[in-house]
């Protein structure tokens, strides 16, 4: 039940909304004309709008790696969430539900671009709740101690930096500018991480220890984060031809440990990994073996928090019923009145 398998709406569900016509199938001539327009945006590495036509397989894509996104986003709420009635002082607890706030708007921008697709959002909610649909495995490990949060702020925000710079460009229009001013936020994100664990590491040796302890504990979740090895990733070849994943699992997962080795010495910690360093003759880090059997395992609802996580969603989304049934009412009753004065008017 809680798995996290592919995250395409079935047949059934998705006849239930047909797609706009500009995303239906074209026939003969004219299709050879679409699919044609289609090559060339790919080959000059323009922009597909909602309004263009576009294969199946490149619309079903997008779909699946932009609600899993946006699913990513709002789950991973809850880790940082968890700590907001207890932050330290009042300074620092503004700045998380800020924080926690931005991450559900990237999640409603990134619901927004996926629906330009042809997917509602009840549909993409569905599969997150009831646990078909993946979401980031790195929101599935607890958050402990006040140390964790300015890990995720600095590891997790990090990772997700280096990840989506590179999707500001991808070929998708809604997609690309979604991340546009998602990637802004996520800086000041990752900067009041790196800035908060500053403060620690400057306090007494118990919270140099507690910042020590999360970054043990982070570090291996982090780098599997950027998915797994280029051998076996089976989206890569087809997202790289398409323009929408632009740098290799393991090249962003390269250029996240040599950006992040100086920073951890600037802070004062180490990171876990014995076989951590500089090759001089590759010109970039070598680090030790990830344990992909538990990456798997977190994917495949057995992590830590999986349960959890999923659960809270689900009681978050029944308890806000009441909110979309009254917004509903509301334009229901706009709608009315718009009428009503129309017909007073003619
Ligand atoms: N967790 O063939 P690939 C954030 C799945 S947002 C779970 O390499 P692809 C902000 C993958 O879906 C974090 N599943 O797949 C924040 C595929 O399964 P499928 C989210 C994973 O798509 C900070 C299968 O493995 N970011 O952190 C993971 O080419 C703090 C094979 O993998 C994005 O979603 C994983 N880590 O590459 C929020 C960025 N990795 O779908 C709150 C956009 C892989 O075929 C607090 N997404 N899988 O059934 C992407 O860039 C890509 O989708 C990748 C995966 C790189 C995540």
């Amino acid at each position: 039940m809680y798995t996290q398998a592919l995250d395409i709406p079935d047949q059934a569900a998705t006849a239930l909304v047909a797609p706009p016509s500009h995303l239906q199938p074209v026939a003969s001539a004219a299709q050879a004309r679409s699919q044609s327009h289609f090559d060339a945006v790919m080959d000059a590495d323009g922009k597909i709008e909602p309004q263009d036509w576009m294969p199946e397989a490149y619309r079903k894509t997008l779909v699946r790696q932009i609600s899993q996104h946006a699913h990513s986003e709002i789950v991973g709420m809850q880790p940082e969430g968890n700590w907001i009635s207890r932050a330290p002082s009042l300074k620092r607890k503004a700045i998380l539900i800020a924080k926690v706030q931005d991450e559900g708007g990237h999640g409603l921008y990134l619901y927004s671009a996926a629906e330009t697709l042809g997917t509602s959002r009840d549909q993409m909610l569905e599969a997150l709740h009831t646990g078909r649909a993946k979401y980031s495995s790195i929101f599935n490990y607890p958050t402990v101690l006040w140390a964790d949060v300015g890990v995720i702020g600095w590891l997790v925000d990090g990772a997700a930096i280096m990840n989506q710079i590179p999707l500001c460009r991808c070929t998708y229009g809604p997609y690309a500018r979604a991340m546009i001013r998602i990637c802004k936020e996520e800086s000041f994100h990752q900067r009041q991480g790196f800035e908060s664990l500053m403060v620690q590491m400057q306090g007494t040796q118990a919270q140099r220890d507690m910042v020590q302890d999360a970054v043990n504990r982070w570090w291996w979740p982090v780098l599997a984060m950027f998915g797994p090895p280029d051998t076996d990733s089976p989206n890569t070849a087809q997202t790289s031809r398409w323009g929408i994943k632009r740098i290799s699992n393991d090249d962003l997962r390269q250029r996240f440990v040599d950006a992040t080795v100086p920073q951890a010495k600037v802070l004062g910690v180490t990171l876990p990994d014995a076989d951590l360093k500089w090759n001089d003759s590759k010109k970039c880090h070598d680090y030790g073996a990830i344990d992909w059997d538990d990456f798997w395992a977190v994917v495949n609802g057995n992590g830590p928090c999986n349960k959890e996580r999923l659960s809270n969603r689900v009681n978050a989304h029944t308890n806000g019923q009441w909110v979309r049934d009254a917004a509903q009412a509301y334009a229901a009753k706009q709608r009315a009145r718009a009428q009503h004065d129309l017909m007073e008017a003619a």
